[in-house]
């Protein structure tokens, strides 16, 4: 729905939910990170932060140098807050403690999508914030838990407009930045159709995915003609904030299935900072998300870097191939 009423500033909106002061302090600072992000990602070139790091992560990949830049101005504006107790990082190796005394770990993916950050295609910072279980300085282990234990999610999207979207477990709300700097509420309590028009996956791994997979595809790509009766379309950005804005913003389904280029791996997308907080989003919304076999949010983590498959949108499309995969 349209928010028109008088402009609602993010911090207007986090006292109207009676949040804990902290968590909204934690937030505040988050949102602190992303702006200065934000600024960055927006001079590109002009700002000599395009191109290769010249260094790799965890996951194995290689980083950009805004992968870099956006992880330093994250970890360096997050430990600082009182309420914070430990961070982890797409772009971190272990957690990084903060405040013995903080009540709240926070989890993000600096820069999602960077693959896109050199052809000027939208990018974004995702978040997660769950409680520290327990008094005293945080552990590895204290992150390990599952999505529904979730306190806020939400993500900058580095777009068109840049956009901060955020649950606080009472719906889904879109903040737009305006000139000022200020994020001001756009959109409230956002809604996933139940119905998808749109399907974003990979088409080039289609080779390697499991058999259930590509029957679900094929039945899609047969249209009306087909046992699913209507025609869909297809995105794909490569980039999931963008792809999760879009199924926010208008419906669809969203899928990095298993696949078998890496049979050890149960997926490309990380469960802790990617797909925990964009399930719980989506869910917010009315929507789905499975890893083909349970439900995202229910997930006990392993591990701080664990992959997962992910499905995430419109309900009927994540129970039609979930059941493919159990009658598989
Ligand atoms: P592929 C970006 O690298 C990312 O982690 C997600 O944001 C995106 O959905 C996916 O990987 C794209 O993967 O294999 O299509 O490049």
């Amino acid at each position: 729905m349209a928010h028109t009423e008088f402009p609602v500033f993010l911090n207007e909106h986090l006292r109207a939910n009676a949040l804990p002061v902290e968590i909204g302090a934690v937030l505040t600072d988050i949102v602190a990170g992303c702006l200065a992000i934000s600024k960055k990602v927006r001079l590109g070139a002009l700002a000599g932060v395009l191109g290769e790091a010249g260094s790799g992560n965890i996951q194995g990949e290689a980083q950009k140098k805004l992968d870099v830049i956006a992880n330093d101005i994250l970890v360096e504006t997050l430990r600082r807050c009182p309420h914070i107790a430990g961070l982890a990082s797409e772009e971190e190796d272990d957690f990084v403690a903060a405040n013995a005394a903080g009540e709240y770990l926070v989890l993000f993916d600096p820069l999602d999508g960077s693959s896109n950050i050199d052809v000027n295609i939208s990018v974004g910072t995702i978040f997660s914030v769950l409680r520290k279980p327990h008094d005293g300085a945080a552990q590895s282990a204290d992150f390990l838990q599952c999505g529904t234990a979730q306190m806020a999610a939400g993500y900058v999207l580095y777009g068109v407009q840049t956009q901060l979207v955020l649950t606080l477990g009472h719906g889904v709300f879109a903040f737009t930045l305006d000139d000022q700097g200020q994020f001001i509420l756009t959109r409230s309590r956002l809604n996933v159709p139940a119905a998808a028009a749109e399907f974003a996956i990979n088409m080039s791994n289609y080779r390697h995915w499991e058999e259930p997979v590509r029957v679900y595809i094929d039945e899609l790509l047969a249209g009306e003609s087909g046992v699913r009766g209507k025609n869909y379309n297809m995105r794909w950005v490569a980039s999931m904030v963008a792809e999760v804005h879009r199924i926010l913003m208008r419906g669809g389904v969203f899928m990095y299935p298993k696949d078998a280029r890496d049979p050890s791996k149960p997926g490309k997308l990380r469960l802790m900072y990617e797909a925990n907080p964009m399930s719980w989003l989506i869910t917010q919304a009315g929507g789905a998300a499975s890893d083909a076999r349970q439900a995202i949010l229910t997930i006990q983590p392993q591990s701080l870097h664990q992959r997962v498959a992910v499905i995430l949108g419109a309900q009927e499309e994540v129970t039609v191939l979930a059941d493919k995969h159990r009658a598989a």
